[in-house]
């Protein structure tokens, strides 16, 4: 660690701060250029740990910057890990409302509900497999904090990784039911299609990102738990949505999951 007990706090309250009064800001490794991945962490935690302070719940994990399309549309090189709370959650065909967020953009993905704790390190796509309840449709919104979505990877991970809502949907499927791999994703804004992929666009196998999330809390000494539900991490490039923007997410045999931007 090279921030101190008081910068962390004051990270957290800057970024948690811009979330809530709908301002972006300048990316926080400008003025900490030396801060490291447990700093990053920690201002995470921090802001988690003020969430539930406030009384909201943690309702999900998610893994993100996992395929080379984000990885490219962002400039960086290595998955990420945050969280997401109960305020999050929009019901499926439900209501987003845009002057509550920056400059919202939507990803599509896989979301995995487990059936057993999964916990690092060693953790790989098979105990994945064997400990997932069943997978079904994700729309992520994420919403940086920061100015037109420019940052870096630690600064992204001290704003729990752009967090800001999503939908989950669809027919929920048994992973011994499809290939994750060759699973096609289609998704439409205002009936068009506008971006398409195939699970193995995360990691080779979207299995993979929950493996990396259990092996990155691992090291961490901490665990997924029975019944959570985790995003596996945008499959194409996140496409910008505005007021009046309709989102539908289809997924092979999984059927479809829909937002709509008020
Ligand atoms: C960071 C979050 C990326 C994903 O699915 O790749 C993410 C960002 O691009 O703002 O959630
Ligand atoms: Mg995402």
């Amino acid at each position: 660690m090279k921030l101190d007990t008081q910068t962390i706090h004051a990270l957290a309250d800057r970024l948690e701060n811009c979330q809530l009064q709908q301002q972006d800001t300048t990316k926080i490794t400008d003025d900490h250029p030396d801060m490291d991945w447990d700093d990053a962490y920690a201002i995470q935690d921090e802001i988690r740990r003020r969430k539930v302070a406030r009384g909201l719940r943690v309702i999900g994990l998610k893994s993100g910057l996992t395929s080379h399309a984000k990885m490219k549309q962002m400039g960086v090189n290595s998955p990420v890990f945050g969280f997401m709370t109960d305020d999050y959650a929009v019901p499926d065909g439900g209501e987003c409302k845009v002057s509550e967020l920056i400059h919202p953009k939507v990803e599509p993905e896989i979301a995995f509900v487990t059936k057993t704790e999964l916990r690092g390190p060693g953790c790989h796509i098979g105990t994945v497999l064997a400990a997932t309840d069943f997978v079904l449709p994700g729309i992520e919104v994420i919403d940086s904090r920061y100015r037109d979505f420019k940052f870096d990877l630690k600064s992204v991970v001290a704003d729990n990784t752009s967090a800001a809502r999503f939908v989950v949907g669809g027919q929920p499927m048994n992973v011994s039911d499809c290939d994750l791999r060759t699973v096609g994703v289609v998704m439409e804004k205002n009936g068009v299609p506008v971006a398409f992929g195939a699970g193995a666009a995360v990691l080779g196998h979207p299995a993979a990102a929950i493996a990396a999330l259990a092996n990155h809390l691992g090291a961490r000494g901490e665990c997924i738990p029975a019944g959570t539900l985790i995003l596996s991490g945008g499959i194409t490039e996140a496409v910008a949505v505005q007021a009046g923007d309709n989102i539908t997410l289809r997924v092979q045999g999984m059927g479809s999951t829909s937002i709509r931007f008020v």
